[in-house]
Protein backbone atom coordinates (compact mmCIF):
# COMPACT_ATOMS: atom_id res chain seq x y z
CA UNK A 1 0.00 0.00 0.00
CA UNK A 2 1.54 3.55 -0.85
CA UNK A 3 1.26 5.47 2.27
CA UNK A 4 2.44 8.91 1.16
CA UNK A 5 0.84 11.96 1.57
CA UNK A 6 -0.77 13.01 -1.86
CA UNK A 7 1.63 16.50 -1.86
CA UNK A 8 4.46 13.87 -1.78
CA UNK A 9 3.45 10.95 -3.55
CA UNK A 10 1.90 13.05 -7.24
CA UNK A 11 3.08 16.64 -6.21
CA UNK A 12 1.89 17.55 -9.94
CA UNK A 13 -1.93 16.65 -8.70
CA UNK A 14 -1.85 18.19 -5.41
CA UNK A 15 -0.74 21.50 -7.30
CA UNK A 16 -3.24 21.36 -9.62
CA UNK A 17 -6.06 20.96 -6.29
CA UNK A 18 -3.94 24.03 -4.46
CA UNK A 19 -4.42 26.03 -7.13
CA UNK A 20 -8.22 25.66 -7.91
CA UNK A 21 -8.84 25.53 -4.13
CA UNK A 22 -7.17 29.37 -4.51
CA UNK A 23 -9.53 30.11 -7.62
CA UNK A 24 -12.23 29.06 -5.67
CA UNK A 25 -11.60 31.37 -2.01
CA UNK A 26 -10.39 33.96 -4.50
CA UNK A 27 -12.93 34.08 -7.10
CA UNK A 28 -16.69 34.54 -7.69
CA UNK A 29 -18.40 31.85 -8.09
CA UNK A 30 -21.52 32.33 -10.17
CA UNK A 31 -22.61 29.25 -12.28
CA UNK A 32 -25.61 28.71 -10.62
CA UNK A 33 -25.36 25.05 -11.09
CA UNK A 34 -22.36 25.25 -8.68
CA UNK A 35 -21.81 25.24 -4.78
CA UNK A 36 -19.47 24.49 -2.07
CA UNK A 37 -19.88 21.54 0.10
CA UNK A 38 -19.05 21.34 3.57
CA UNK A 39 -16.16 19.68 5.16
CA UNK A 40 -18.15 16.99 6.57
CA UNK A 41 -19.67 16.00 3.03
CA UNK A 42 -16.22 16.06 1.97
CA UNK A 43 -14.56 13.77 4.52
CA UNK A 44 -17.61 11.26 3.53
CA UNK A 45 -17.04 11.47 -0.02
CA UNK A 46 -12.75 11.00 0.22
CA UNK A 47 -13.62 7.84 2.48
CA UNK A 48 -12.86 4.09 2.49
CA UNK A 49 -16.41 3.59 1.11
CA UNK A 50 -14.87 4.14 -2.48
CA UNK A 51 -13.57 0.61 -1.99
CA UNK A 52 -16.80 -1.33 -1.90
CA UNK A 53 -18.69 -3.27 -4.91
CA UNK A 54 -22.77 -3.02 -3.38
CA UNK A 55 -25.09 -3.74 -7.32
CA UNK A 56 -28.32 -4.09 -5.93
CA UNK A 57 -30.43 -2.34 -2.87
CA UNK A 58 -30.38 -2.75 0.77
CA UNK A 59 -31.09 -6.22 1.55
CA UNK A 60 -30.43 -7.43 -1.91
CA UNK A 61 -27.04 -7.00 -3.03
CA UNK A 62 -25.20 -9.20 -5.60
CA UNK A 63 -21.83 -9.02 -3.35
CA UNK A 64 -21.17 -10.10 0.13
CA UNK A 65 -20.01 -7.85 2.94
CA UNK A 66 -22.50 -4.84 2.44
CA UNK A 67 -24.20 -4.54 5.39
CA UNK A 68 -23.00 -1.39 6.52
CA UNK A 69 -23.10 -0.03 2.91
CA UNK A 70 -26.74 -1.16 3.60
CA UNK A 71 -27.31 1.50 6.39
CA UNK A 72 -25.79 3.92 4.72
CA UNK A 73 -27.82 3.65 1.39
CA UNK A 74 -31.00 3.26 3.34
CA UNK A 75 -30.15 6.89 5.29
CA UNK A 76 -29.81 8.31 2.29
CA UNK A 77 -32.85 7.52 0.83
CA UNK A 78 -35.03 7.82 4.77
CA UNK A 79 -33.91 11.35 4.70
CA UNK A 80 -34.76 12.23 1.21
CA UNK A 81 -37.98 10.67 1.52
CA UNK A 82 -38.28 12.93 4.14
CA UNK A 83 -36.96 16.36 2.96
CA UNK A 84 -39.11 15.64 -0.38
CA UNK A 85 -42.37 13.75 0.76
CA UNK A 86 -41.07 11.27 -1.36
CA UNK A 87 -42.78 7.45 -1.94
CA UNK A 88 -40.01 6.43 -3.03
CA UNK A 89 -36.01 7.20 -3.85
CA UNK A 90 -33.37 5.68 -5.77
CA UNK A 91 -30.34 7.63 -4.81
CA UNK A 92 -27.91 5.49 -6.94
CA UNK A 93 -27.93 7.82 -10.65
CA UNK A 94 -24.60 8.54 -10.95
CA UNK A 95 -25.28 12.24 -12.22
CA UNK A 96 -28.47 14.09 -13.14
CA UNK A 97 -28.15 12.57 -17.35
CA UNK A 98 -28.11 9.02 -16.20
CA UNK A 99 -31.14 9.63 -13.70
CA UNK A 100 -33.04 10.85 -16.51
CA UNK A 101 -31.80 8.33 -19.00
CA UNK A 102 -32.68 5.69 -16.25
CA UNK A 103 -36.15 7.02 -15.96
CA UNK A 104 -37.13 7.54 -19.60
CA UNK A 105 -36.44 3.75 -20.10
CA UNK A 106 -37.99 2.59 -16.95
CA UNK A 107 -41.27 4.26 -18.18
CA UNK A 108 -41.41 4.18 -22.29
CA UNK A 109 -40.92 2.07 -25.12
CA UNK A 110 -38.48 3.08 -27.83
CA UNK A 111 -40.08 5.60 -29.74
CA UNK A 112 -42.85 6.29 -27.48
CA UNK A 113 -42.98 10.20 -27.68
CA UNK A 114 -42.13 12.76 -24.69
CA UNK A 115 -43.22 16.31 -24.35
CA UNK A 116 -40.01 18.84 -23.02
CA UNK A 117 -38.95 21.60 -23.07
CA UNK A 118 -36.95 23.57 -25.92
CA UNK A 119 -32.80 24.27 -24.77
CA UNK A 120 -32.81 27.98 -25.28
CA UNK A 121 -36.14 28.20 -23.45
CA UNK A 122 -34.56 26.63 -20.52
CA UNK A 123 -34.77 23.31 -21.16
CA UNK A 124 -31.92 20.55 -20.41
CA UNK A 125 -29.95 19.07 -23.43
CA UNK A 126 -31.16 15.63 -22.05
CA UNK A 127 -34.84 16.87 -22.32
CA UNK A 128 -34.53 15.69 -25.89
CA UNK A 129 -31.82 18.26 -27.78
CA UNK A 130 -30.97 16.88 -31.13
CA UNK A 131 -27.22 16.10 -30.24
CA UNK A 132 -28.03 14.08 -27.95
CA UNK A 133 -28.26 9.65 -28.15
CA UNK A 134 -31.28 9.38 -26.27
CA UNK A 135 -33.43 11.54 -29.21
CA UNK A 136 -32.17 8.33 -31.67
CA UNK A 137 -34.18 6.38 -29.21
CA UNK A 138 -37.49 8.21 -28.20
CA UNK A 139 -39.31 10.86 -29.53
CA UNK A 140 -38.66 14.57 -27.92
CA UNK A 141 -41.64 17.27 -29.04
CA UNK A 142 -40.33 20.58 -27.35
CA UNK A 143 -42.73 23.16 -25.70
CA UNK A 144 -41.46 26.77 -25.29
CA UNK A 145 -42.40 29.65 -23.10
CA UNK A 146 -44.49 32.41 -24.03
CA UNK A 147 -43.31 36.59 -25.05
CA UNK A 148 -44.11 37.29 -21.22
CA UNK A 149 -41.31 34.63 -20.17
CA UNK A 150 -43.73 32.19 -18.71
CA UNK A 151 -44.09 28.62 -19.40
CA UNK A 152 -46.66 28.52 -22.28
CA UNK A 153 -49.73 26.30 -20.71
CA UNK A 154 -51.79 27.13 -24.22
CA UNK A 155 -49.07 26.03 -26.13
CA UNK A 156 -48.30 23.18 -24.19
CA UNK A 157 -51.82 21.82 -24.20
CA UNK A 158 -51.85 21.96 -27.94
CA UNK A 159 -48.60 20.10 -28.20
CA UNK A 160 -49.62 17.48 -25.74
CA UNK A 161 -53.56 16.72 -28.19
CA UNK A 162 -51.40 16.98 -30.74
CA UNK A 163 -48.64 14.49 -29.99
CA UNK A 164 -50.26 13.02 -27.71
CA UNK A 165 -46.58 12.30 -25.30
CA UNK A 166 -46.38 9.27 -22.97
CA UNK A 167 -44.55 11.56 -20.72
CA UNK A 168 -44.81 15.66 -19.77
CA UNK A 169 -41.59 16.85 -18.49
CA UNK A 170 -40.40 19.86 -16.54
CA UNK A 171 -38.12 21.43 -15.00
CA UNK A 172 -35.26 23.24 -16.13
CA UNK A 173 -31.59 24.82 -16.39
CA UNK A 174 -31.83 28.04 -17.58
CA UNK A 175 -35.74 28.70 -16.64
CA UNK A 176 -35.75 31.39 -13.66
CA UNK A 177 -39.62 30.86 -12.47
CA UNK A 178 -41.99 29.08 -10.39
CA UNK A 179 -43.75 26.50 -12.03
CA UNK A 180 -47.19 25.11 -12.34
CA UNK A 181 -47.09 21.93 -11.48
CA UNK A 182 -51.00 21.27 -10.94
CA UNK A 183 -51.60 23.19 -14.32
CA UNK A 184 -49.28 20.92 -15.87
CA UNK A 185 -50.61 17.35 -14.33
CA UNK A 186 -54.20 18.55 -15.83
CA UNK A 187 -53.07 18.96 -19.10
CA UNK A 188 -51.32 15.27 -18.55
CA UNK A 189 -54.25 14.12 -17.13
CA UNK A 190 -56.15 14.82 -20.04
CA UNK A 191 -54.04 13.23 -22.70
CA UNK A 192 -53.20 10.40 -20.75
CA UNK A 193 -49.33 11.43 -20.05
CA UNK A 194 -47.33 10.84 -17.09
CA UNK A 195 -45.50 13.64 -15.51
CA UNK A 196 -42.15 13.85 -14.77
CA UNK A 197 -40.02 16.87 -13.01
CA UNK A 198 -36.56 17.70 -13.27
CA UNK A 199 -35.87 19.66 -10.29
CA UNK A 200 -31.62 19.47 -10.22
CA UNK A 201 -31.68 23.25 -10.16
CA UNK A 202 -33.76 23.90 -7.75
CA UNK A 203 -33.76 21.20 -5.44
CA UNK A 204 -32.87 22.90 -2.58
CA UNK A 205 -35.37 25.85 -2.60
CA UNK A 206 -37.47 22.81 -2.84
CA UNK A 207 -36.23 20.84 -0.06
CA UNK A 208 -36.41 24.13 2.06
CA UNK A 209 -40.00 24.91 1.04
CA UNK A 210 -39.26 28.32 -1.42
CA UNK A 211 -40.45 26.97 -4.00
CA UNK A 212 -43.25 23.95 -5.06
CA UNK A 213 -42.54 20.67 -4.51
CA UNK A 214 -43.40 18.51 -7.24
CA UNK A 215 -42.85 15.21 -5.49
CA UNK A 216 -46.33 14.34 -3.71
CA UNK A 217 -47.98 15.34 -7.23
CA UNK A 218 -45.73 14.18 -10.29
CA UNK A 219 -45.11 10.65 -10.90
CA UNK A 220 -41.14 10.80 -11.37
CA UNK A 221 -38.89 13.65 -10.62
CA UNK A 222 -35.24 13.21 -11.25
CA UNK A 223 -32.15 15.92 -9.41
CA UNK A 224 -28.86 15.84 -9.00
CA UNK A 225 -27.32 16.79 -5.32
CA UNK A 226 -25.20 18.78 -6.05
CA UNK A 227 -26.72 22.16 -7.11
CA UNK A 228 -28.61 24.48 -4.55
CA UNK A 229 -29.17 21.34 -2.78
CA UNK A 230 -25.47 21.37 -1.79
CA UNK A 231 -24.47 17.62 -1.50
CA UNK A 232 -21.77 15.65 -4.00
CA UNK A 233 -22.16 15.20 -7.56
CA UNK A 234 -24.74 12.71 -7.98
CA UNK A 235 -28.31 12.24 -8.91
CA UNK A 236 -31.53 10.64 -7.25
CA UNK A 237 -35.10 9.59 -8.46
CA UNK A 238 -38.01 9.96 -6.69
CA UNK A 239 -41.33 8.34 -7.75
CA UNK A 240 -44.50 7.00 -7.11
CA UNK A 241 -44.87 3.63 -5.06
CA UNK A 242 -46.68 1.81 -8.09
CA UNK A 243 -43.03 2.85 -10.24
CA UNK A 244 -40.67 2.09 -7.67
CA UNK A 245 -39.85 -1.28 -9.15
CA UNK A 246 -39.62 -0.25 -12.85
CA UNK A 247 -36.96 2.52 -11.44
CA UNK A 248 -35.20 0.40 -9.31
CA UNK A 249 -34.25 -2.08 -12.14
CA UNK A 250 -33.90 0.88 -14.73
CA UNK A 251 -31.12 2.14 -12.97
CA UNK A 252 -29.58 -1.14 -12.07
CA UNK A 253 -29.06 -3.45 -13.56
CA UNK A 254 -30.68 -2.01 -16.64
CA UNK A 255 -28.32 1.37 -17.09
CA UNK A 256 -25.30 1.23 -14.31
CA UNK A 257 -23.51 -1.06 -12.35
CA UNK A 258 -22.36 -0.71 -8.75
CA UNK A 259 -23.16 2.47 -7.35
CA UNK A 260 -20.64 4.98 -6.11
CA UNK A 261 -21.57 4.46 -2.04
CA UNK A 262 -19.28 7.21 -0.73
CA UNK A 263 -21.09 9.36 -2.98
CA UNK A 264 -24.12 8.32 -1.62
CA UNK A 265 -22.65 8.69 2.11
CA UNK A 266 -21.70 12.05 0.96
CA UNK A 267 -25.46 12.55 -0.18
CA UNK A 268 -26.28 11.43 3.04
CA UNK A 269 -25.00 14.11 5.10
CA UNK A 270 -25.82 16.83 2.81
CA UNK A 271 -29.79 15.68 3.24
CA UNK A 272 -29.11 15.92 6.55
CA UNK A 273 -27.81 19.02 6.69
CA UNK A 274 -30.41 20.18 4.62
CA UNK A 275 -32.74 18.98 7.23
CA UNK A 276 -31.51 21.82 9.45
CA UNK A 277 -33.14 24.96 10.57
CA UNK A 278 -29.95 26.58 8.54
CA UNK A 279 -30.93 25.01 5.50
CA UNK A 280 -34.41 27.43 5.30
CA UNK A 281 -31.84 30.45 6.22
CA UNK A 282 -29.94 29.56 3.03
CA UNK A 283 -32.27 28.98 0.62
CA UNK A 284 -34.37 32.33 1.34
CA UNK A 285 -30.68 33.81 1.27
CA UNK A 286 -30.26 33.03 -2.40
CA UNK A 287 -33.42 34.15 -3.27
CA UNK A 288 -33.43 37.14 -1.88
CA UNK A 289 -29.45 37.52 -3.52
CA UNK A 290 -30.86 36.88 -6.79
CA UNK A 291 -33.60 39.32 -6.28
CA UNK A 292 -30.97 42.12 -5.52
CA UNK A 293 -29.26 41.16 -9.23
CA UNK A 294 -32.46 41.85 -11.01
CA UNK A 295 -33.02 44.80 -9.16
CA UNK A 296 -29.38 45.90 -10.37
CA UNK A 297 -29.54 44.32 -13.38
CA UNK A 298 -32.94 45.98 -14.61
CA UNK A 299 -31.56 49.24 -13.11
CA UNK A 300 -28.56 49.03 -15.69
CA UNK A 301 -31.05 48.46 -18.57
CA UNK A 302 -30.16 44.99 -19.47
CA UNK A 303 -32.46 42.52 -20.76
CA UNK A 304 -33.62 39.88 -18.14
CA UNK A 305 -34.85 36.84 -19.53
CA UNK A 306 -38.21 35.38 -18.64
CA UNK A 307 -39.11 39.04 -17.19
CA UNK A 308 -36.74 38.18 -13.86
CA UNK A 309 -36.45 35.49 -11.07
CA UNK A 310 -38.22 33.94 -8.69
CA UNK A 311 -35.38 31.36 -7.99
CA UNK A 312 -31.65 31.11 -7.79
CA UNK A 313 -30.58 32.07 -11.50
CA UNK A 314 -30.91 35.01 -14.10
CA UNK A 315 -30.48 34.75 -17.57
CA UNK A 316 -29.77 38.07 -19.46
CA UNK A 317 -28.78 38.90 -22.60
CA UNK A 318 -25.86 41.11 -22.90
CA UNK A 319 -26.21 41.77 -26.92
CA UNK A 320 -27.96 45.16 -26.59
CA UNK A 321 -24.73 46.36 -24.45
CA UNK A 322 -22.73 45.61 -27.46
CA UNK A 323 -21.30 42.40 -26.56
CA UNK A 324 -21.87 38.50 -27.05
CA UNK A 325 -22.45 35.88 -24.45
CA UNK A 326 -18.34 34.82 -24.69
CA UNK A 327 -17.04 38.55 -24.57
CA UNK A 328 -19.24 38.62 -21.51
CA UNK A 329 -18.10 35.31 -19.62
CA UNK A 330 -14.51 35.97 -20.70
CA UNK A 331 -13.89 39.63 -19.61
CA UNK A 332 -15.62 38.16 -16.12
CA UNK A 333 -13.26 35.51 -15.81
CA UNK A 334 -9.99 37.81 -16.37
CA UNK A 335 -12.15 39.49 -13.34
CA UNK A 336 -12.46 37.01 -11.21
CA UNK A 337 -15.79 36.35 -11.59
CA UNK A 338 -16.84 33.19 -13.12
CA UNK A 339 -20.58 32.62 -15.08
CA UNK A 340 -21.38 30.96 -17.92
CA UNK A 341 -22.27 32.03 -21.37
CA UNK A 342 -26.25 30.49 -22.00
CA UNK A 343 -28.52 30.61 -25.08
CA UNK A 344 -31.63 33.21 -24.72
CA UNK A 345 -35.11 31.83 -26.14
CA UNK A 346 -34.98 31.73 -29.55
CA UNK A 347 -31.54 32.47 -29.88
CA UNK A 348 -30.24 34.07 -32.77
CA UNK A 349 -26.64 33.36 -32.38
CA UNK A 350 -24.55 29.93 -31.91
CA UNK A 351 -24.68 27.78 -28.94
CA UNK A 352 -20.45 28.59 -28.53
CA UNK A 353 -21.24 32.33 -28.85
CA UNK A 354 -25.19 32.92 -27.43
CA UNK A 355 -26.60 36.27 -26.63
CA UNK A 356 -26.71 35.57 -23.30
CA UNK A 357 -24.91 34.48 -20.05
CA UNK A 358 -26.44 32.94 -17.11
CA UNK A 359 -25.96 33.72 -12.93
CA UNK A 360 -26.54 32.52 -10.08
CA UNK A 361 -26.31 33.00 -6.57
CA UNK A 362 -25.95 29.68 -4.47
CA UNK A 363 -21.85 29.73 -3.99
CA UNK A 364 -21.98 33.28 -3.29
CA UNK A 365 -24.96 32.39 -0.57
CA UNK A 366 -23.15 29.41 0.71
CA UNK A 367 -19.73 31.42 1.44
CA UNK A 368 -22.27 34.06 3.07
CA UNK A 369 -22.65 37.00 1.07
CA UNK A 370 -25.88 38.98 1.80
CA UNK A 371 -28.02 41.88 -0.13
CA UNK A 372 -25.31 44.15 0.44
CA UNK A 373 -22.51 42.10 -0.81
CA UNK A 374 -24.56 41.20 -4.08
CA UNK A 375 -24.88 44.95 -4.52
CA UNK A 376 -21.21 45.30 -4.93
CA UNK A 377 -21.33 42.33 -7.24
CA UNK A 378 -23.54 43.34 -9.81
CA UNK A 379 -21.73 46.91 -9.42
CA UNK A 380 -18.60 44.66 -10.33
CA UNK A 381 -20.67 42.88 -13.13
CA UNK A 382 -21.36 45.81 -14.40
CA UNK A 383 -17.82 47.93 -14.56
CA UNK A 384 -16.73 44.53 -16.42
CA UNK A 385 -19.23 44.35 -19.05
CA UNK A 386 -19.08 47.81 -20.20
CA UNK A 387 -15.30 47.86 -20.09
CA UNK A 388 -14.80 44.49 -21.54
CA UNK A 389 -12.03 45.40 -24.12
CA UNK A 390 -9.75 47.58 -20.89
CA UNK A 391 -7.89 44.83 -19.28
CA UNK A 392 -6.80 47.59 -16.98
CA UNK A 393 -10.41 48.28 -15.84
CA UNK A 394 -10.79 44.19 -15.78
CA UNK A 395 -7.73 44.19 -13.79
CA UNK A 396 -8.85 46.26 -11.42
CA UNK A 397 -12.24 44.54 -10.94
CA UNK A 398 -10.40 41.59 -10.31
CA UNK A 399 -8.20 42.94 -6.77
CA UNK A 400 -11.97 44.36 -5.61
CA UNK A 401 -13.04 40.63 -6.46
CA UNK A 402 -9.67 39.18 -3.90
CA UNK A 403 -10.47 41.96 -1.67
CA UNK A 404 -14.31 40.96 -1.15
CA UNK A 405 -13.76 37.05 -1.13
CA UNK A 406 -11.07 37.15 1.77
CA UNK A 407 -13.66 38.80 3.88
CA UNK A 408 -15.16 35.13 3.12
CA UNK A 409 -12.99 32.75 3.50
CA UNK A 410 -14.02 29.49 2.41
CA UNK A 411 -12.07 26.30 3.65
CA UNK A 412 -9.94 27.69 5.73
CA UNK A 413 -8.82 24.37 7.27
CA UNK A 414 -7.57 23.23 3.63
CA UNK A 415 -5.15 26.01 2.96
N1 LIG B 1 -24.40 21.42 -16.28
C1 LIG B 1 -25.63 21.68 -15.56
C2 LIG B 1 -25.93 23.13 -15.50
O1 LIG B 1 -25.00 23.91 -15.47
O2 LIG B 1 -27.08 23.51 -15.47
C3 LIG B 1 -26.77 20.94 -16.06
O3 LIG B 1 -26.44 19.67 -16.41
Amino acid sequence: MNTKKLTEFDPLIQESITKELQRQEEGLEMIPSENFVSLPVLEALGSILTNKYSEGYPGKRYYGGCEFIDEIEQLAIDRAKEIFSAEHVNVQPLSGAPANIAVYFALLEPGETILGMDLSHGGHLTHGHPVTHMTKVFNFVRYKTDAEGKIDLDNLREMALEHKPKLILVGYSAYSREIEYEKIKEIADEVGAMTMADIAHIAGLIAAGEMNNPVPLFDVVTTTTHKTLRGPRGGIIMCKEKFAKKIDKSVFPGFQGGPHENNIAATAVAFKEALEPEFKTYAKQIKANAKVLERKFNGYGYKLCFNGTDNHLLLMDVTPKGLTGQQAEDALTKSGITVNKNMIPDDPRKPMDPSGIRLGTPALTTRGFKEEEMEIVADMIEKVLTNHEDDKILEEVRKEVKDLTSRFPLYPELA
